[in-house]
């Protein structure tokens, strides 16, 4: 009885002693954000980190799930790094999973929706993280020492995420779509021929304390028209952000070089790109039509919008792309167009030309 007493003490301390051992010197906590959120049409699209700022403890890690077939990477650099470009990485990528203290860039490839990426953050300090791809979305993590409380749990995050997405996708100025005939006072359109327009695309740029949300609809609105033979149609990019192209006849293909305009590809004399198509298979393409870079305080102005010939100088075109882009069609027919860089996600158009 004694003996066996003694014995079950002994497997009870030992066990004890296992169960001691066996605990991690500290509980690592694995939280959870989102990357970038869509429309059921993908038409929408939330670029934002969601939430975009998130508080945490030193050793604990960050998964974030990709919820858009809009592509996003995300990016850590480090202080003083030129912002490479998302081609390029660090150089280089990761994938799956990575640790990051400030020291070395850290960057995932472009990914899409259904793709995840874990960061371990053993080091106290705030980082920023951002998207290669999208300059106004970026995000802020901050890293606590173990000794002080974190103000938010997970379901606080995963609420604010919920609500930050259906804002982005629903919040887009509806008045912003407008329509350039609409308040017309008669005069541009003797200067500038023109019978029809499409908004190539709207968004609205957001901010949290953590950093820049943007609200993107990526469609032509209004893209699909019936004019006549003769007249031009005007397509304007109203996005603060998100590049587009209008371009006709490469079928599924896209141009060697879709940054800049097609040689048939004019300049009117307000700076917009201008294309006379005569046939359905014309291979024409406007390049980048997008907002030009902001001027920043310390860097050299940029005051001109397409200061040259599209086709022969590429790098001015390359820093300041018009947003406007003309179209005048010669006969009838029907007139396929798609964005290069959306057409994946449902941008595309169509212009029936009549007689
Ligand atoms: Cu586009």
């Amino acid at each position: 009885m004694k003996n066996s007493r003694t014995r079950f003490s002994g497997f009870c301390i030992g066990l004890f002693a296992l169960a001691v051992f066996a605990l991690p010197p500290a509980a690592h906590a694995q939280w959870r954000a989102t990357v970038g959120g869509e429309s059921k049409d993908m038409g929408k699209q939330a670029l934002a980190f969601l939430p975009n700022e998130i508080w945490i403890h030193a050793g604990d890690s960050i998964t974030w799930a990709w919820q858009s077939d809009e592509i996003h990477t995300l990016t850590f650099l480090t202080a003083g790094q030129h912002v490479p470009p998302f081609q390029v990485g660090c150089p280089g990528f990761v994938t799956s999973s990575a640790t990051f203290d400030g020291s070395a860039c850290v960057t995932t490839p472009p990914m899409v929706k259904g793709q995840t990426f874990t960061v371990t953050f053993p080091k106290a300090g705030s980082y920023k993280f951002e998207c290669l791809v999208h300059q106004t979305m970026t995000g802020t993590v901050h890293v606590l020492d173990l000794s002080q409380p974190l103000p938010h749990s997970q379901k606080f995050y995963d609420d604010q995420a919920a609500k930050q997405r259906t804002a982005l996708l629903t919040d887009i100025d509806q008045k912003m779509k407008m329509d350039m005939s609409a308040g017309d006072d008669g005069m541009s359109v003797n200067v500038f021929p023109r019978t029809a327009h499409v908004t190539a695309g709207v968004g609205e740029i957001n901010a949290t304390p953590g950093g820049y949300q943007t609200a993107s609809e990526v469609r032509f609105i209004n893209g699909n028209l019936t004019i006549h033979v003769g007249e031009t149609v005007e397509w304007s990019n109203h996005d603060p952000l998100e590049p587009h192209t209008i371009t006709f006849g490469f079928g599924n293909a896209d141009p060697a070089d879709i940054f800049d305009p097609t040689p048939n590809v004019t300049i009117d004399a307000d700076g917009a790109l201008h294309a006379i198509i005569t046939l359905p298979t014309d291979k024409v393409s406007s390049g980048f039509l997008e907002q030009p870079f902001e001027d920043e305080t310390g860097i050299p102005a940029n005051p001109i919008v397409n200061p040259n010939n599209p086709a022969t100088n590429i790098s001015n075109v390359a820093l300041s792309n018009p947003s406007r882009f003309r179209a005048t069609f010669t006969r009838a027919g029907v007139y396929n167009y798609k964005c290069l860089l959306h057409d994946d996600i449902g941008m595309v158009g169509k212009i029936i030309v009549q007689p």
